[in-house]
């Protein structure tokens, strides 16, 4: 399969998060796309580097101010003093209901907690960079396929489908799958559909498309009742305004297995068929994985495969984004196994 890397993600390597109230090492690590890649190479898939500037696309789907922070917030941190370099920032204070988030204060943590939704999200000296290579990637894989091309992968981190309008959380920063359906919607797509298979409900995906017909969003998650990111990934989520009846969430208890998965997967497909796209972009989290340290789903290697298989027969040209998945050392073969599936059953549009 077409693949799109981004050369840039090893300079995004915070180094650790917290769990529990304790410093733990960081799941989301520059050895999961290492990984990936080298599959993708073992397994006779070339690599290519983005080759278009995703900054027009950003500014559709995120908000300007939010932006701003980002590309300069390192800075902004080592302006607070020359040893933060050092350190890692994290925010200690939010707007939580009743505040204002329509001023933006001037201390830089303030800022920080205005636009992250959690303190599991570290920031690094590299991290604007390797963002907005991995959105460039993104919209290098969205442009291809809107070439003509059959499906494309973008193998990028940090993952971003928690990342919403003018928010950071859960070690996404910049929303790839949104850049690539809106870079669909760009370059001649009337109807994008964007599958979310993710462990956890990509709710920064959800908001943007929210309000709008165009994109329609479907996502597989664990429970936000008990599993991440908790506020946002119901089942009566779906949609409003002119976004009513344009989102669908099928949410499934810690510890569903395979065969209940794969019924949420065809109730999934359903919706896309019946929303008539022209195109389907993936949110490909691989924390579904029964060996997975964070999250609790149990799909093996071998659905993987036939995940793959399945989107292909919804016979839509097809963008994959690589979002979630912690079981490192596996995370290439079950990535692959998706493509390799899918690309097994896939005829021309
Ligand atoms: C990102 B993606 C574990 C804390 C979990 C949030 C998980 C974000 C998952 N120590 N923090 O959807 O895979
Ligand atoms: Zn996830």
């Amino acid at each position: 399969m077409l693949t799109f890397h981004n050369p840039l993600h090893q300079g995004h390597a915070p180094v650790h998060e917290f769990f529990r109230g304790e410093r733990v090492p960081c799941f989301e690590k520059p050895a999961r796309v290492d990984y990936v890649q080298k599959a993708l190479r073992t397994r006779g898939h070339a690599l290519a580097a983005p080759d278009v500037d995703s900054a027009p696309v950003l500014a559709q789907v995120h908000a300007p101010r939010y932006l701003a922070f980002l590309q300069s917030a390192w800075q902004q941190w080592l302006a607070l003093d020359a040893g933060n370099a050092a350190v890692q920032p994290f925010p200690s204070v939010w707007p939580v209901r009743s505040l204002r988030s329509d001023v933006e204060p001037e201390n830089f943590v303030a800022r920080l907690g205005l636009y992250s939704m959690d303190n599991g999200t570290p920031l690094a000296e590299g991290t604007w960079a390797a963002a907005k290579a991995g959105a460039d990637a993104a919209a290098s894989a969205a442009a291809r396929v809107a070439q003509g091309a059959r499906a494309a992968f973008c193998c990028t981190r940090p993952p971003g489908h928690h990342a919403g309008a003018d928010f950071m959380g859960g070690y996404c920063f910049i929303n790839n799958a949104a850049v690539a359906a809106q870079w669909l919607r760009n370059h001649g797509a009337q109807r994008v559909a964007l599958l979310d298979v993710d462990y956890h409900h990509g709710n920064g995906t959800q908001s943007i498309f929210y309000g709008r017909s165009d994109v329609l969003f479907v996502s597989i998650h664990g429970d936000p009742r008990t599993e991440y990111p908790f506020y946002l990934g119901h089942a009566d989520e779906t949609g409003e305004g002119e976004g009513a009846g344009f989102n669908l969430n099928l949410p499934l208890p810690a510890g569903t297995t395979a065969a209940r998965w794969f019924d949420a997967l065809e109730q999934a497909c359903m919706r896309i068929v019946q929303h008539r796209a022209d195109a389907l972009v993936v949110s490909l989290g691989l924390d579904t994985f029964e060996g997975d340290p964070i999250s609790r789903f149990a799909l093996t290697s071998a659905d993987f495969t036939r995940l793959g298989e399945r989107l292909a027969g919804l016979g839509l040209p097809t963008v994959f984004v690589l979002e979630g998945g912690y079981a490192a050392v596996e995370l290439g073969t079950n990535a692959v196994n998706v493509l390799e599936g899918f690309d097994s059953k896939a005829v021309a549009p």
